[in-house]
């Protein structure tokens, strides 16, 4: 017991006693023990600083001022967005992983576009949609789930780390969907088509996982 009486003494003492109490009860323990390691990558991935450039060896010139994206296939309402009308919906921030199935990861990528989730609550897919295929300026298509394409994550991305999307990136507008495997984020994006049959596409049809979880390794099959 504080024996001065003063009211900054009781204060204190209450404090202290709350703090007796959590150590009594051991608060906050999780009853766990763990090394300090770095954190966790998908199975055989290696991390990088650097951002690689990967394509079919074509990077289309497509400036906004030309750049169009139509949306359709089993959709309420297809859509056609020039630059302008990209740049009037809500814009959507949102940090995030890359795993590419050559290997590498790139943690915390800063990003800025459209939400797919947006997209979504524009076109009004039908009940019967079941997957999506993304199309692109230099011919290159990939196939997604709709279940995939529908996460709180992914977007057309304009820009990466405050900076417009470079056109080795896939600039104006490319599409980043993190829980995947790169190549099913599809660079130079001009068609998005929503459909009951899947299509596998440029990769998918060349050996590579329909899927591409990298958190289960699904990089081929
Ligand atoms: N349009 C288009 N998108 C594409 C590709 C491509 O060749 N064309 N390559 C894919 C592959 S295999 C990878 S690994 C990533 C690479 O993106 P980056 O060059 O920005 O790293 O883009 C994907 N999207
Ligand atoms: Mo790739």
């Amino acid at each position: 017991m504080p024996d001065d009486g003063d009211i900054f003494g009781q204060i204190k003492q209450k404090l202290v006693d709350t703090k007796q109490k959590w150590a009594r009860e051991g608060r906050l323990l999780t009853g766990e023990q763990a090394e300090p390691v770095k954190r966790k990558l998908p199975p055989g991935q290696r991390e990088v600083k650097n951002w690689p450039v990967l394509d079919l060896g074509v990077q289309p010139v497509v400036v906004p001022k030309e750049w169009q994206l139509t949306v359709g296939g089993l959709v309420d309402n297809p859509i056609t967005w020039d630059w302008r009308t990209l740049m009037d919906q809500p814009v959507f921030h949102d940090v995030s992983d890359m795993h590419c199935v050559t290997a590498w990861s790139r943690y915390e990528n800063r990003w800025e576009g459209v939400s797919a989730k947006h997209l979504l609550s524009v076109v009004q897919p039908k009940p019967e949609a079941k997957f999506v295929i993304l199309k692109s300026y230099d011919g290159y298509t990939t196939n997604v789930p709709l279940a995939a394409f529908d996460d709180d994550d992914v977007l057309l991305a304009t820009q990466w780390e405050g900076k417009p999307l470079t056109r080795s990136h896939g600039g104006p507008v490319r599409l980043i969907l993190p829980k995947l495997y790169l190549w099913k984020s599809a660079k130079w994006l001009r068609n998005i088509w929503f459909t009951d049959k899947d299509t596998p596409g440029f990769w998918e049809v060349r050996g590579y996982h329909n899927v591409g979880d990298p958190w289960k390794e699904q990089r081929y099959g």
